[in-house]
């Protein structure tokens, strides 16, 4: 059998803890082979929620789960952790300025990267989920020096997802037939939703999207609008943010993270800028990535027309901003 994985999520009394901490139990980050130990970590106000969501766990009953922390103790939460999938964070409340969230998450940020950096497990694996999620990775990665910058990441693959979505509902086909959209930049209302290489199984072969789908007036316009504006969209459906299909995507991240990307495709991952397709290194950037023995490449080479090149542009300067914005904090 092999040794259990020890799974750190922060936030986890929150929504979309509450739906990822079952289907990590499950196997479904990691497999249906592979043990975990949860560690659950949360501030003190939702101690008793946290407690609460630890007994529905041990009520669960979950054969591959061996074992689960819950904690308000950061140390503690991060102590040998070979994942951590950071969903905690401090939301944007109403009248609240943007400075004034980002000095929040920056200072949350700043002591999990200590504490995940002196405690976690050698080759740690961070994925961070909470807003402004590109940002809150690049200050992690800041403060954790000792950290290789290729093993912090923050998530798009729900953005990546919401691409396969809408694409499959306009032809009317499996979104498991929907390959290689892109998401470039930021986790916010700049992302730039591409599918100027994506691509749809047919029975007589790959089709490119921009072929099958020829209304480009839909993909360069409405299409890119409804991904960029989907978290929006459920909180008004909902009244309640996206919980179920954000953690089924923290899920697929560190699935295809650690267990590789499937030949020929490739997903959307926000990792360390090192400079490919123009991007100024140094952001956390959502680029197309492919996964293989646990190493993420950007995949290279794609051609980038004017429109893309704009867009790519808009977001990256949005990140620009956002990095300055999140250092005027720390001084
Ligand atoms: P909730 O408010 O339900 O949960 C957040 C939890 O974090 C709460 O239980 C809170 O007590 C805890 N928390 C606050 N400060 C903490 C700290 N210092 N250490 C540990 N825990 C702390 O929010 P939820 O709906 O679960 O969303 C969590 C985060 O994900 C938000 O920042 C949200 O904006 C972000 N999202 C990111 C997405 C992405 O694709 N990257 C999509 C979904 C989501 O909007």
């Amino acid at each position: 059998a092999k040794d259990p994985v020890r799974v750190l999520v922060t936030g986890a009394a929150g929504q979309i803890g509450y739906a990822l901490v079952p289907m990590i139990a499950r196997g479904v980050m990691l497999g249906p082979d592979q043990p975990v130990l949860l560690h659950m970590l949360d501030i003190p106000p939702a101690a008793e929620a946290l407690n609460g969501v630890k007994m529905e766990l041990v009520d669960a009953a979950f054969p591959l789960l061996k074992g689960v922390v819950a904690t308000t103790d950061a140390v503690e939460a991060c102590t040998g952790v070979n994942v951590a999938v950071m969903v905690g964070g401090f939301p944007r409340k109403e009248g609240m300025e943007r400075k004034d969230v980002m000095s929040k998450n920056v200072s949350i940020y700043k002591s999990q990267a200590s504490a995940l950096e002196a405690h976690a497990a050698p080759n740690c694996k961070v994925l961070v989920v909470a807003n402004p999620a590109n940002t809150n990775a690049l200050i992690l990665k800041e403060f954790a020096p000792s950290i290789p910058a290729k093993n912090i990441t923050c998530l798009t693959r729900l953005d990546h997802n919401r691409a396969l979505g809408q694409i499959s509902e306009r032809l009317n086909i499996q979104v498991s037939d929907v390959k290689n959209v892109i998401i470039w930049g930021n986790h916010s209302s700049t992302q730039y939703p591409d599918v100027s290489h994506a691509t749809i199984k047919t029975p007589s072969g790959q089709k490119p999207v921009r072929e099958l789908v020829s209304d480009d007036d839909w993909l360069k316009g409405e299409f890119i609008k409804t991904v960029q504006q989907r978290g929006a969209a459920i909180i008004k459906a909902r009244k309640l943010s996206s919980a179920l299909s954000a953690a089924s995507a923290a899920c697929d991240h560190i699935r295809d993270w650690v267990l590789g990307t499937p030949e020929g495709t490739w997903v959307s991952m926000g990792v360390y800028s090192d400079g490919s397709y123009n991007v100024p290194a140094g952001l956390i950037y959502s680029f197309p990535v492919t996964c293989r023995a646990g190493e993420w490449t950007i995949v290279q080479g794609l051609s980038v027309d004017e429109f893309s090149r704009k867009k790519m542009d808009a977001t990256a300067e949005e990140l620009t901003e956002e990095k300055a914005l999140a250092y005027s904090c720390l001084s």
